[in-house]
C-alpha cells in the first residue's frame, strides 16, 4: 500500500514539473531587447544623444542594455560581443571611428542579430553587416560652415583659418573637413593654415587653441568640428587677450545649448546644427526590424544653421 501511494505521489510530482516546464507556447508578448554601445560622454551633443536613446527606449517599451565606451573602439567591440552573448534582439551603436568593425559585425551576423548604426558610419565592403544607418550628413554640415563663412566674412585680404578637428578617423571629423574645404576652395583668400584634433572635447579644444595662438598671432577664423571644442577654444582666445567672435570669428557644429550661450554673449558667430535626438527614429526602426518590416537603409536627420543674430530668439526652443 505504502509503495503504491509513494509511486502515485512521484507520478503527480513528475506531472506537475513536466507541466511547469512545458508552459503554453502563447506566453505574453516578448519584450524587445536592444543592446546599444555608445561612444562615450565626451560632449554636450553626446550627452543629449544618450538622453534621447534612453528616453525613447523607455517610451517604446524596449528593454535597453546600454554601455559607454569612453571613446575607445575596443570597449565598443567588447560591449557588442556582450550583447551577442546575451542574445539581444537588435544591436545598435555609434562607431567611434569608421574602420575596424568587420570582424565583430560578422559575429553579430553569424548570431543572426541585426545591427543598426546611429550617428556615425563604418567603412565596410560588406553591406549586409548592418541593416540601417540613422545619421546626419556631416559633409553637408561642413559645406554649411564654409558657405556661412564665405557669405559673412567681410574683412578684405587673406583669411587665416585654424581648424579643430574631431576624433581622428571618425566620420564627422573626416566629412566635416571635406565639406568645409570643398566650399572655401572657391575663394583663394580663405586658407586653413593650422589643423589638429581636439577629440571633440572642451579641454583638448582649449589646449590645441592655446598652441595655435602661441604659434600664430594672425588668426582670423576658428572652424571647430563641434561646439565643445569651440567653447574650450574661446577660453584660450580670451586668455590670450583677444576677443572671440570679433578678433577671431568662431564657427562650431552641433548647435548645443553651450553654443547658444556663447553666441548670446557675443563670443561665437555661428553653429551648424547636428541633431542628437535620434532615439525615437532608432526605436521605430528596431520595432520594424523585429516585426519583419522593411526599413530604409539610410535615414538622414534634418538640421539648420544658427548664426549669433538668431541665438536669443531660438534659445528658448532648444531641446538639447
Ligand atoms: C556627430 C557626433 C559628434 C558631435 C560631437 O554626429 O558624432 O560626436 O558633433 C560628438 O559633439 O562628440
Amino acid at each position: 500500500m505504502l509503495k503504491s501511494r509513494r509511486s502515485l505521489l512521484s507520478a503527480i510530482v513528475m506531472g506537475l514539473v513536466a507541466g511547469a516546464v512545458a508552459m503554453p507556447a502563447f506566453a505574453a508578448d516578448k519584450k524587445i531587447t536592444l543592446g546599444f554601445a555608445q561612444v562615450g560622454a565626451e560632449s554636450e551633443w553626446r550627452a543629449a544623444n544618450t538622453v534621447s536613446i534612453k528616453e525613447a527606449a523607455k517610451a517604446a517599451g524596449i528593454d535597453l542594455k546600454f554601455s559607454d565606451a569612453q571613446q575607445k573602439q575596443e570597449n565598443q567591440i567588447k560591449a557588442i560581443r556582450g550583447y551577442i552573448a546575451q542574445k539581444v534582439d537588435v544591436i545598435s551603436f555609434a562607431p567611434v571611428v569608421t574602420t575596424g568593425w568587420d570582424t565583430v559585425l560578422k559575429e553579430a551576423k553569424a548570431a543572426k542579430i541585426p545591427v543598426v548604426l546611429t550617428d556615425r558610419s563604418v567603412d565596410t565592403k560588406d553591406e549586409s553587416l548592418y541593416v540601417a544607418m540613422i545619421a546626419s550628413d556631416f559633409t553637408e554640415e561642413g559645406r554649411k560652415a564654409g558657405k556661412w563663412l564665405l557669405e559673412n566674412y567681410k574683412t578684405p585680404g587673406d583669411v587665416n583659418i585654424v581648424e579643430l578637428q574631431g576624433t581622428v578617423g571618425s566620420a564627422p571629423a573626416i566629412e566635416r573637413k571635406k565639406g568645409f574645404e570643398e566650399v572655401i576652395k572657391a575663394d583663394p583668400r580663405f586658407k586653413i593654415t593650422r589643423s589638429q584634433t581636439g577629440d571633440f572635447t572642451r579641454a583638448k579644444g582649449k589646449e590645441v587653441m592655446e598652441a595655435f595662438l602661441k604659434a600664430d598671432a594672425n588668426i582670423n577664423v576658428l572652424y571647430a568640428h563641434n561646439d565643445d571644442m569651440a567653447i574650450g577654444a574661446i577660453q584660450a582666445i580670451e586668455a590670450a587677450g583677444k576677443k572671440p567672435g570679433k578678433d577671431i570669428i568662431v564657427i562650431g557644429v552641433d548647435a548645443v545649448k553651450g553654443a547658444f550661450e556663447a553666441m548670446m554673449a557675443g563670443k561665437m558667430n555661428v553653429s551648424i546644427e547636428c541633431n542628437p535626438q535620434l532615439g525615437p527614429q532608432l526605436m521605430e526602426v528596431v520595432k520594424d526590424i523585429v516585426a519583419g518590416k522593411p526599413v530604409p537603409r539610410r535615414i538622414i536627420t534634418k538640421e539648420g544653421v544658427f548664426p549669433m543674430e538668431t541665438a536669443a530668439k531660438e534659445f528658448p526652443n532648444r531641446k538639447y
